[in-house]
């Protein structure tokens, strides 16, 4: 209630400086920001004030260390990483910053001061949603590695005006509306205007008369900085996550034309301004989406680049003239895939037309600076830029890209002949469509980094044998894995305090925060009675939690007695949740042609599924569509309720995540073998306690080495099947099992409604009028699946042995902290060392 502890928050002096651990000068601190750094009327003291006034008070211990970190950074000039995402899912911010400047008791003390807990004030929170999904969340998870590890090293993204959509359901099935993370204002953001930088689009390329070219007219923007100070774990270092916002200047304003009540037009730079960081992901289906896309990837390229070029001289005067030798190794540029390609053409640009360079020595520059992560195989996810909207956009980049992809074929012919035949593949332009030349983006990134790197062995492999086979024979060594990984902070310690503390408490240290491999210490206690009760005590604290959460946002309740089954994730067909809705479906069946008596023995099951589906792809709307509709007769039947549960978690998003996967048993990771390139929610799941049941895909096969195969419900044809299996398809090989069939059946009956879901049951057919025959293999995989979840059943009713088995679980999670990813693409790739704040 605003306004509600005005009274409490007089009592309290304010004091401006940083507050030290004591809780009375944290207040007083939070009194001053309440006070002096005001967004809401004096006589307002809510959650919502307190919660702003709270995160303000933090964000001064953030800055001092971010400070000091970049004089730091700044004095001993160490070589320094920038990575480059279009994505960044942030999610919330305060937990996380007390935890890990080790001062959330002295905050939880001092809000209380006003009245309040400080649990109930994270919850104010807007979550930042800068991504999508998996790739967005690493890219969140490496910075803080980054920061715990003391790495120099810093972010780049885009400071979206409005971030992923809020997902809402409604009987047509998923809604999406603008999600306003900015509403009121994101209290950990520093505006930079002492950090600013021209951005050109369009215009042409002139010839100077000593022969040198220039990009010139067009429109210029102006990329202003925003800093976002990520703190490390129990270290003095904070780094920078700066995005960056688009702005036109006072000159762009045309005062005449508004004078003469022209209001559109005498600001139409302003609008198009405001179009570049509007929205995450602009639909790209027509050319203006396509074209705001690209602009969308240089803004950030551009500006990315002209600040590490200053910081770069900036960090010692003689580098102005010359000494670009050193560039690479002072920088290096990590391209989270291929969205900030443009980085290799504008790295040239800016040091042949900027700085002087010849081709060769920018050449040379470039290629030890850049280098290149892929995260997916899927074909349409494999940029390919228009030449005719890349010439027009960008004249200078695409002569540039012209020409590294002639010396490329020229390279070919002279040093690899034997590669000659395969050119056409490895090009990085394609022209085999005169009407639509293209730019592959993929190539210019392997052809123009020192590194390429997939994200899990299975991933890293299929590049090589596959996707990439043509250049390991070029570059043999260029090509590398590094497996993804996840923060324990935010995955264990923050979201989980009740499991952490038991494993702090048999560990006899803490140490496993910043050091996971310490887990393993757990495989003695596995059977232990003891630890087995404090285990099962804590898992049920965190799947009430989670009925709560269901509660609020869904209206239904479950029974944290039940086995809390998880699917969450963006919805795709690859990743398969209709294999899962057609199991839920499967077994709704059985239930209801068991007695009461046959029901008893049932292992009760609650299947939650949660994600959200790209606004623009039908078949995985309705997927959600269908979830819902199950859900909707599941749960209402009273035939069947007490022994299953369907529920849809609506706007699946990092804050939904952190009180999901503690409370998660069993969670499904059951993409079709080889489409998921690693997964990294399958890691968060683990690392809690929960056991997979899951294909041998992405990081899956990893996690079940570590874990242990007993400890892991595998199912489903391998990825070296996979091609094979859609060709018997195709040849009408495939017999499909009895029980695939009786569950499509069942939804064709009407028995959830009468939605149109032919189109989605027919994709799963041998001859589809929506023609892909069941490309993802649901079909082949689910007798498979169905026996897994049998085995999963018996094996929940011995307690003991489940405990154990998420015992083992989270034992075997070492692997998958970002710590280690990070560490490993410091020492492998980047070359960097850790440079701590004093
Ligand atoms: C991943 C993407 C992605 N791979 C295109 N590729 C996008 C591709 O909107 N776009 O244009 C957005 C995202 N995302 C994911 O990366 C993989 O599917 C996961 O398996 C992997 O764990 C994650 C992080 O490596």
């Amino acid at each position: 209630m605003p306004g509600s502890n005005s009274a409490a928050a007089e009592k309290v002096k304010p004091a401006a400086s940083p507050a030290a651990d004591k809780p009375a000068e944290i207040a007083g601190n939070i009194s001053y920001h309440a006070q002096y750094s005001p967004h809401f009327s004096p006589l307002a003291f809510g959650p919502e004030e307190a919660f702003y006034a709270t995160a303000e008070s933090v964000r001064d211990h953030l800055i001092e260390r971010w400070n000091d970190t970049y004089v730091h950074f700044h004095k001993t000039d160490p070589k320094q990483t920038y990575y480059l995402s279009m994505e960044y899912l942030q999610g919330r911010a305060l937990t996380n910053a007390v935890g890990n400047l080790g001062i959330t008791g002295a905050y939880a003390e001092a809000v209380k001061k006003f009245g309040y807990e400080l649990e109930a004030l994270v919850g104010q929170e807007k979550d930042a949603a800068l991504g999508n999904g998996g790739l967005g969340r690493l890219a969140s998870c490496f910075l803080d590695s980054m920061a715990t590890l003391n790495l120099p090293a810093w972010g780049y993204g885009l400071r979206y005006r409005y971030g992923l959509f809020k997902q809402v359901i409604t009987k047509e099935g998923q809604e999406e509306m603008a999600e306003d993370w900015l509403d009121k204002f994101s209290p950990w953001e520093i505006p930079r205007h002492d950090v600013v930088f021209p951005v050109r689009f369009f215009g042409h390329v002139e010839i100077l008369p000593d022969g040198s070219r220039k990009w010139v007219g067009g429109e210029v923007l102006k990329a202003l900085a925003y800093d976002v100070p990520i703190p490390g774990y129990k270290t003095k270092n904070a780094i920078s996550l700066r995005l960056w916002e688009a702005k036109a200047t006072a000159e762009d304003f045309n005062l005449f034309q508004f004078n003469d009540g022209q209001y559109e037009s005498s600001a139409q730079l302003h609008a198009r301004a405001e179009q570049i960081c509007a929205v995450l992901y602009p639909g790209d289906a027509t050319e203006e989406g396509k074209l705001l896309r690209l602009k969308q990837q240089f803004f950030l390229c551009s500006a990315s680049l002209q600040d590490m070029i200053a910081r770069f001289k900036e960090r010692k005067a003689d580098r102005v003239s010359g000494k670009w030798s050193e560039f690479p190794s002072k920088v290096a540029v990590q391209l989270n895939d291929t969205h900030p390609t443009l980085a290799i053409p504008e790295l040239m640009r800016l040091l042949m037309d900027e700085e002087g360079l010849g081709w060769d020595e920018a050449w040379d520059i470039t290629y030890r600076t850049v280098s290149y992560t892929n995260h997916t195989v899927l074909p349409e996810a494999l940029e390919k830029w228009s030449q005719i909207v890349m010439r027009k956009l960008l004249p200078r980049h695409m002569e540039i890209i012209e020409e590294i992809d002639k010396r490329f074929r020229e390279m070919v012919i002279s040093k690899h002949k034997e590669m000659e035949g395969k050119i056409d593949s490895m090009k990085v332009l394609d022209g085999s469509n005169p009407q639509k030349p293209v730019v592959r983006m993929a190539n210019l990134c392997v052809v123009s980094s020192h590194s390429v790197n997939g994200v899990a062995e299975l991933h890293s492999n299929i590049l090589k044998q596959e996707l990439f086979a043509d250049y390991v024979s070029i570059w043999p060594n260029k090509f590398q894995n590094k497996t993804n990984g996840i923060t324990p902070r935010r995955w264990l310690k923050f979201c989980n305090p009740e499991l952490s503390e038991i494993i702090t408490k048999w560990l006899k240290t803490d140490q496993w925060t910043s050091d996971l491999d310490l887990l393993t210490g757990l495989r003695k206690f596995a059977d232990d009675e003891k630890l087995h009760a404090e285990w099962a005590a804590a898992k049920l604290a965190c799947k009430k939690r989670l009925a709560k959460h269901v509660l609020d946002a869904t209206g239904v309740t479950i029974d944290p007695n039940s086995l809390f089954d998880i699917q969450i994730k963006r919805i795709h067909e690859y990743k398969r949740q209709l294999l899962n809705i057609l199991g839920a479906v499967y077994r709704y069946k059985k239930l209801k042609e068991m007695s009461a008596e046959e029901k008893q023995k049932v292992t009760p099951r609650t299947v939650m599924i949660g994600g959200k589906a790209f606004a623009t792809y039908t078949n995985a709307k309705r997927i959600v569509k269908l979830v819902n509709d199950v859900g909707a007769v599941v749960n209402n039947d009273p035939e069947v309720n007490k022994c299953l549960k369907v529920v849809f978690i609506p706007n699946y998003n990092v804050s939904v995540a952190e009180v999901l996967i503690p409370g998660s048993e069993l969670s499904q990771h059951i993409s079709t073998a080889g489409m998921e390139a690693s997964g990294t929610s399958n890691m968060k799941f683990s690392l809690n306690g929960c056991v997979i049941i899951g294909t041998l895909d992405g990081a899956n096969v990893e996690i079940r080495e570590e874990v242990g195969e007993d400890n892991f419900f595998l199912f489903g044809a391998k990825a070296d099947q996979v091609a094979g299996l859609r060709k018997d398809r195709e040849n009408g090989l495939f017999k499909p099992d009895p029980r695939f069939e009786e569950a499509k059946q069942l939804i064709r009956s009407g028995a959830f409604g009468s939605y149109n879901y032919e189109p989605l049951l027919d994709s799963l057919e041998g001859n589809s009028g929506f023609g892909r025959g069941d490309y993802f293999l649901v079909g082949y995989d689910f007798p498979g699946y169905i026996d897994a979840q049998d085995r999963v059943d018996a094996a929940y009713k011995d307690k003991k042995k489940w405990i154990k088995m998420s015992i083992l679980n989270t034992a075997g999670s070492g692997k998958f902290s970002s710590d280690r990813t990070i560490a490993q693409y410091a020492k492998e790739i980047w070359d960097i060392k850790p440079s701590p704040v004093a």
